[in-house]
């Protein structure tokens, strides 16, 4: 494939003003009628061609103001336009036809069909596979739509902005016209027309325009809407009160899809959702699924801004509207939930998923300089990496500044296709500040190390830090130079109060707020008042690994003492990481007790404290996965030893916390009427916590069996099944409870999904040979993503001692499900095939294994574009 590199970046040769677009569907075919209307650049040579972006597709007529272009002035293939002896100066319409089958569309990108509704998605390239166009996120019209279908399969035909008019076109079929008078680029254009059940709802904005809400879904459905309505509600009225932002339109539509490449998509004023993060009820989805939803719907809503009405100017600015929109989600799920939980929430995905991203072979910056495939930069890097930027600006400016930065961002930007240097300078200008050092961060890929030292003079009461940063070079080979980070940091005294200190020596310190820019800084207090605990990184402020030579006796008293809610957590999982780390890396017998028994009193401490928030305790006792130990070990791992480790930990919480366990666990009656709140799932997450607990102690599965039986929501039916799955997977009641699940939820297909999650990411050696049979299941099937991720996907992605079998054959049957798959679905396939982004970490008779199935899988001549890029770059 080819690279797209950021440098060769360059406007089209021909400005498009607008674009009207005819789509009739067919049973078996869409015939698409494009009328672009055009005008050449000026600067443009007058001979130039207008080159334009096809994918599969097949033209049908070729018109200029009218008249058919003659065949010597036209080139047409599947993947390309190309016309000659245009008009020099004069404004033109090219008339585009192309003959496509959307029932064929197997890779889900373009127009495709779900379940019988015609649905489309377009970013990044998928317009081209609808008709030839400039197929690129600069070039920005109006669009106005007409769809004709037939009226029995499709009563209901929606596309971007307002409605216009419709009628009857006999023979059993319909039109409607569509028309958004806001310019967008081809990847935010949409069209749904299906037999669709709708729930509808209004908001009125803060300028008084009531916007006319509908969320569309599969028949007999429309129910399972309801709590995707509400978070929609509630993040329309955000953003007014968090960022000023109304909506523009009369209507907001949101439909709800089987079959979908990702979780949703923004298109403008025509959300299409993948219905796993719609459809919810007690009985079929857990309290992470609500939460899943309701940050998703904030996501694309909010997106209506920061990606739609700014746009990118390339796909290299991607961060710009994700990195952003993710950080405006985290802080919209911080206000409605809870801060200090929301915060760890993120730490966590960070950390287990960008983090390996970051230091293996697939690393790439925020801002990645070139690409072979777009589709494989929709990354952790991209996305949570690029959160943690605008996360850092913020904390650097403080929120007035902030906020003035994100005001200005939406003045001077609105209606533009933007860039990161763009964005960066508001702020710059907003807070009179030089960013520069900081303007790094998007460009130099890895994560830094953050080194803290501290030095208590006891004579003086004089207390001095210093902080160090270092990047080292990876596989991106970008920059290693020192950025500026913030720190935000606390003095803690022996009460658990933040002391009053200020730094008589050193950089820029702005509240609690250290600047770091330098590659080492020291800041001196004086007078504090004895010697202190510091408190440091608070709210994980940067995105560093963190060295920090802090005595045992202090980060347990941190984690009793210390006034930031989000660090005392950290503490307790940074050291459960060290000590897992440690055991896990250790050849020999397993250390019985590997957390040591004081660091294990704190956590069933801090879980037993009825004084703290519920949600923040199940956090506590949720330790760190086996492939966070496997990262922070680094090299040479053997995943059953990590996994060997764990589970003795996790036996040593048991029996020390039994009688606080054995509490919780009750305090919540299973009968208790369903709400989805944040504080009622945060009470079930830690009754749930306790009976994982309470049936690893006295080894007794029944205990979660039969909390299956008498579960009144899915939330504590899935949790118990999960215990057993997870902790005796190799137990005949776990097979019986899986058999009594899948019966219930047959035809349940989001719960079938996590039936089959459940048992790929079963450890043990004894899973693989479950898997086989489970492949072969009825209902399984490649076609539709969110079921191939959930056996195979949790089966590479998410279960380390049964995909790292020591005899290689877990690598083997997934190479050969990766090579189904990519015939299929290329997105899809390639980014599970991110599964061997940590390879090289492992001890070396695996790494042999994996690097044989790789080097084989590069030399098969049929890989897609997308399956070679995440293969090649992996094994470089
Ligand atoms: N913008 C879409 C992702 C599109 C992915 C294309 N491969 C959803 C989102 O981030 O909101
Ligand atoms: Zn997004």
């Amino acid at each position: 494939g080819q690279t797209v590199k950021l440098a060769d970046y360059s406007e089209t040769d021909f400005v498009f003003k607008d674009v009207f677009l005819t789509i009739r569907l067919f049973e078996g075919s869409a015939e698409i009628d494009s009328e672009i209307r055009i005008e050449r650049r000026a600067g443009t040579a007058p001979d130039a061609p207008l080159v334009l972006d096809g994918d599969e597709l097949t033209l049908t007529h070729l018109k200029l103001n009218g008249r058919a272009v003659a065949e010597a002035d036209y080139d047409a293939s599947a993947d390309r336009l190309k016309v000659r002896n245009l008009p020099a100066d004069d404004e033109f319409v090219l008339h585009v036809g192309t003959r496509i089958v959307p029932e064929r569309n197997t890779k889900l990108m373009g127009l495709y069909r779900s379940n019988g509704i015609w649905c489309t998605q377009c970013e990044a390239e998928g317009f081209r596979r609808i008709t030839y166009f400039y197929d690129r996120p600069d070039v920005l019209i109006p669009y106005k739509v007409r769809i004709e279908a037939p009226k029995d399969a499709a009563p209901v035909l929606l596309s971007n902005g307002n409605p216009g008019e419709s009628g009857d076109l006999g023979d059993g079929r319909h039109y409607a016209v569509w028309d958004d008078p806001f310019k967008k680029p081809s990847y935010l254009f949409a069209i749904v027309a299906g037999d669709l059940e709708r729930i509808g709802d209004s908001f009125t904005t803060a300028s008084g325009t009531e916007v006319t809400l509908g969320i569309y879904t599969d028949k007999g459905k429309s129910h399972q809407a309801e709590y995707a309505m509400d978070a929609l509600k509630r993040s329309m009225a955000w953003d007014e009160r968090r960022f000023g932002r109304e909506y523009d339109l009369d209507v907001f539509n949101i439909v709800a899809i089987a079959d979908f490449n990702m979780g949703a998509m923004e298109n403008k004023g025509l959300n299409v959702f993948n219905h796993k993060y719609v459809l919810l009820d007690p009985d079929t989805a857990t309290d992470q699924d609500y939460a899943g939803v309701e940050t998703v719907i904030a996501h694309e809503y909010f997106h209506n801004w920061t990606g739609n009405r700014i746009t990118c100017r390339d796909w290299f600015q991607l961060c710009l509207k994700e990195g952003l929109t993710v950080f405006r989600d985290q802080e919209f799920t911080a206000d409605e939930r809870d801060r200090t939980v929301q915060r760890i929430g993120s730490v966590r995905r960070l950390k287990s998923m960008q983090f390996p991203e970051d230091q293996g072979p697939l690393q790439h910056p925020v801002r990645p300089g070139e690409y072979r495939e777009i589709n494989n930069f929709y990354t952790a890097t991209v996305y949570d990496k690029g959160a943690e930027l605008v996360r850092m600006i913020a904390t650097l400016l403080g929120p007035e500044d902030f906020r003035k930065g994100m005001d200005l961002y939406f003045q001077r930007h609105d209606g533009d296709a933007a860039t990161i240097e763009e964005f960066v300078k508001v702020f710059e200008d907003a807070a009179s500040t030089d960013l520069s050092r900081f303007a790094l961060w998007y460009h130099q890929a890895g994560t830094p190390t953050l080194t803290i030292t501290e030095d208590y003079d006891a004579s003086d009461d004089r207390y001095t830090l210093t902080l160090a940063q270092s990047l080292n070079q990876g596989a991106a080979k970008t920059g290693t130079e020192p950025m500026l980070l913030p720190v935000k940091f606390g003095l803690v005294g022996p009460n658990g109060e933040d002391r009053a200190v200020s730094a008589s020596r050193g950089g820029d310190i702005r509240d609690d707020v250290i600047q770091l820019s330098e590659a080492e800084e020291s800041f001196v207090f004086e007078n504090v008042g004895g010697k202190p605990f510091l408190s440091v990184l608070r709210d994980f402020s940067a995105p560093v690994n963190l060295v920090h030579a802090q005595s045992e006796a202090d980060r347990l008293a941190l984690a009793r003492l210390d006034p930031n809610p989000f660090n005392r957590w950290r503490t307790l999982n940074d050291l459960v990481g060290e000590r897992l780390a440690k055991a896990g890396s250790q050849t020999g017998d397993q250390p019985t007790d590997p957390l040591g028994n004081e660091l294990v009193g704190s956590i069933v401490e801090t879980a037993g404290d009825d004084g703290l928030d519920p949600a923040f305790r199940a956090q506590v006792l949720n330790l760190p996965a086996d492939m966070e130990i496997a990262r922070l070990i680094g090299a040479n791992v053997d995943p059953d030893r990590i996994h060997a480790a764990a589970t003795s930990a996790r036996e040593a919480i048991a029996a020390k916390g039994r009688s606080v366990f054995e509490r919780l666990l009750n305090a919540t009656p299973a009968d208790a009427r369903f709400s989805p709140d944040a504080a009622s799932a945060g009470k079930r997450a830690l009754a749930n916590a306790a009976l994982g607990y309470a049936a690893v102690g006295e080894g007794r599965p029944d205990r979660a069996f039969e909390r299956i039986g008498n579960a009144s929501n899915m939330t504590d039916r899935q949790a118990a099944l999960a215990i057993l799955v997870f902790r005796f997977p190799d137990h005949e009641m776990t097979q019986r409870a899986l058999d009594i699940f899948y019966e219930r939820y047959e035809s349940e297909a989001l719960v079938l999904d996590k039936w089959f999650a459940l048992q790929g990411a079963a450890p043990g050696t004894a899973t693989l040979d479950r898997i086989e049979v489970l492949y072969r299941h009825p209902r399984f099937t490649l076609k539709n993503p969110n079921r191939a991720r959930s056996l195979i996907g949790s089966f590479a992605g998410m279960n380390p001692t049964a995909f790292n079998r020591a005899d290689g054959r877990g690598y083997a049957w997934f190479r050969d499900r990766l090579l189904e798959l990519d015939a299929i679905n290329p997105q899809i396939a390639a980014r599970m095939a991110t599964a061997f982004r940590t390879w090289r970490m492992l001890e070396e008779e695996r790494q042999r294994k994996i690097h044989d199935v790789l080097s084989g899988l590069a030399n098969m001549p049929q890989l897609s574009k997308d399956l070679r890029d995440i293969v090649d770059r992996t094994l470089a």
